[in-house]
C-alpha cells in the first residue's frame, strides 16, 4: 500500500475535500471548548441523539488505526514504561545501573496509513524511558545500526568525552558514532529531575524529528510521592520533509489517546514525566480540562513552581506535573497550541471504571468511537 500523502496547509485549509479532516472539524467546533457540552438527550443515551449526524472520530482515517503490532510498540503502554536497565554491585559496593541502546532505520505509521520513515533507538519513538537513580554509575552501550551516522547526548552533568558530540572525543571511539560502531557512554546520574537524551548529528533538527529522542529520569534519592506515573513525549512528524510537521502528538501516534483514553483512578495521585521533543515548531504546550496540576520544571525540585492547567514548553523543555482527578469521566488534554490539536494532539483521560460512566460523562460528541456507540461503555 502506498504511503498517503497529506500536507498540514491541505488538512487545516481544504476541510471538505479531506473526508479525515470531518473529524478534526468536528473536534475543533465541539472538542476544544467552541460550544458548551452536548445536553444529553432524553432517553440518557448521548451517542443515540447523533443518529442521523456524521460527527466523524477524531482521527485522520475514519474506522481505521494504526497497526501498533507493525510498529512494534504502543502508545498505551509507552506511557508507563519505565526502562531501569540491569544492575549490578562494581567491586566498592556502588551499583551500576546499565542499559544497550540500538540505533535503527525503521518505518513507523505516525497516524491511519501514514507512514513514516523513522530513525530510532530499541526500535521505537520516543525510545527508552531511561530511568536511574540520583548518584548512580550509569553505562549506556549504544550500538549504531542505522544507515546514518548518530549519537546519544544526554542532558546532565558529564565529562566532555560523554556528551555525544560530534567532534569531541573521536580519537577516543566517541564523538560521532558511525553505521555499524559502538560507543559506551558512562557518567553518573546527576542532577535529580527529568531529562532527555537524543541525537546530535549535524542536521540536529533532522535527526532528532526522524524519532532519535526518549525522556531519562534521575530520581531524587530519597524518591518521590506514591503515584501513577506516566511519560508523555510530545512529538511530531513531517511527512513530507518540508520542514514543518504534518502530525503533532503525545508518544507519537496522533488522536491515540482519543481511540484509547489514559486510563487513571479517581483522587489518585498522577505523576506526567512531560517531555517536548517536537522540532520545527519553537514552543508546544500542554493544557488539561477541568483540573489543574503542579509543575516542577525540569523536575530538580521537590517544590513545585506553578499550580495551573496550561504550561507552555520551548524545544527540549520538560517539567512534572502532579494533579488528581476528583470527578469520574472523561477530560480533554491537549496542546493549547489549537493548530497542534486539530492535527493530533489531543487525547482523554478516562477517570473511574468505565463500566459505571455513563454516556453523559464519557466524550459524547465522539460518537463513532468503539466505546460510543449505542448504549453507552462496556
Ligand atoms: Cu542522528
Amino acid at each position: 500500500m502506498g504511503n498517503r500523502r497529506i500536507s498540514r496547509r491541505g488538512l487545516l485549509g481544504a476541510a471538505a475535500a479531506v473526508p479525515a479532516v470531518a473529524g478534526l472539524n468536528a473536534l475543533a467546533r465541539g472538542g476544544l471548548g467552541g460550544e458548551a457540552a452536548l445536553a444529553e438527550p432524553a432517553g440518557g443515551n448521548a451517542a443515540a441523539g447523533h443518529a442521523g449526524h456524521e460527527f466523524a472520530h477524531a482521527t485522520f482515517a475514519p474506522g481505521r488505526s494504526v497497526d501498533h503490532r507493525a510498529n512494534g510498540f504502543h502508545p498505551t503502554e509507552l506511557l508507563r514504561d519505565f526502562d531501569w536497565g540491569k544492575t549490578r554491585r562494581l567491586a566498592g559496593g556502588r551499583l551500576l545501573r546499565e542499559w544497550t541502546i540500538v540505533a535503527q532505520d525503521k518505518e513507523i505509521e505516525v497516524a491511519p496509513g501514514v507512514k513514516y520513515e523513522a530513525w530510532t533507538y530499541n526500535g521505537r519513538v520516543p525510545g527508552p524511558t531511561l530511568r536511574a537513580r540520583e548518584g548512580e554509575k550509569l553505562r549506556v552501550n549504544f550500538v549504531n545500526s542505522s544507515d546514518h551516522p548518530h549519537t546519544m547526548h544526554f542532558h546532565g552533568i558529564h565529562p566532555a568525552l560523554m556528551d555525544g558530540m560530534p567532534g569531541i572525543g573521536e580519537r577516543r571511539g566517541g564523538g560521532q558514532i558511525e553505521p555499524g560502531e559502538s560507543f559506551a557512554y558512562e557518567f553518573e546520574a546527576t542532577p535529580f529531575g527529568l531529562h532527555l537524551y537524543h541525537c546530535h548529528v549535524a542536521p540536529l533538527a533532522a535527526h532528532i524529528a526522524r524519532g532519535l529522542y526518549g525522556a531519562f529520569i534521575v530520581d531524587p534519592k530519597q524518591g518521590r510521592p506514591e503515584a501513577d506515573e506516566m511519560v508523555m513525549v510530545m512529538n511530531g512528524f513531517d511527512t513530507d520533509f518540508d520542514l514543518g510537521n504534518e502530525i503533532y502528538a503525545v508518544n507519537t501516534v496522533g488522536f491515540h489517546y482519543i481511540d484509547d483514553p489514559v486510563r487513571v483512578s479517581r483522587d489518585e495521585l498522577v505523576r506526567i514525566y512531560l517531555v517536548n521533543a517536537l522540532e520545527y515548531d519553537p514552543l508546544n504546550s500542554f493544557h488539561v480540562h477541568a483540573n489543574f496540576f503542579q509543575s516542577y520544571p525540569t523536575g530538580t525540585s521537590l517544590q513545585p513552581s506553578e499550580y495551573t492547567d496550561t504550561i507552555v514548553q520551548g524545544q527540549g523543555q520538560r517539567s512534572i506535573l502532579e494533579m488528581k482527578f476528583p470527578f469520574d469521566g472523561d477530560y480533554m488534554f491537549h496542546a493549547h497550541v489549537s493548530e497542534f490539536a486539530e492535527l493530533g494532539w489531543t487525547g482523554f483521560f478516562r477517570v473511574g471504571d468505565p463500566a459505571k460512566l455513563s454516556s453523559a460523562e464519557a466524550a459524547a460528541l465522539y460518537c463513532k468511537l468503539p466505546w460510543g456507540g449505542a448504549g453507552g461503555l462496556s
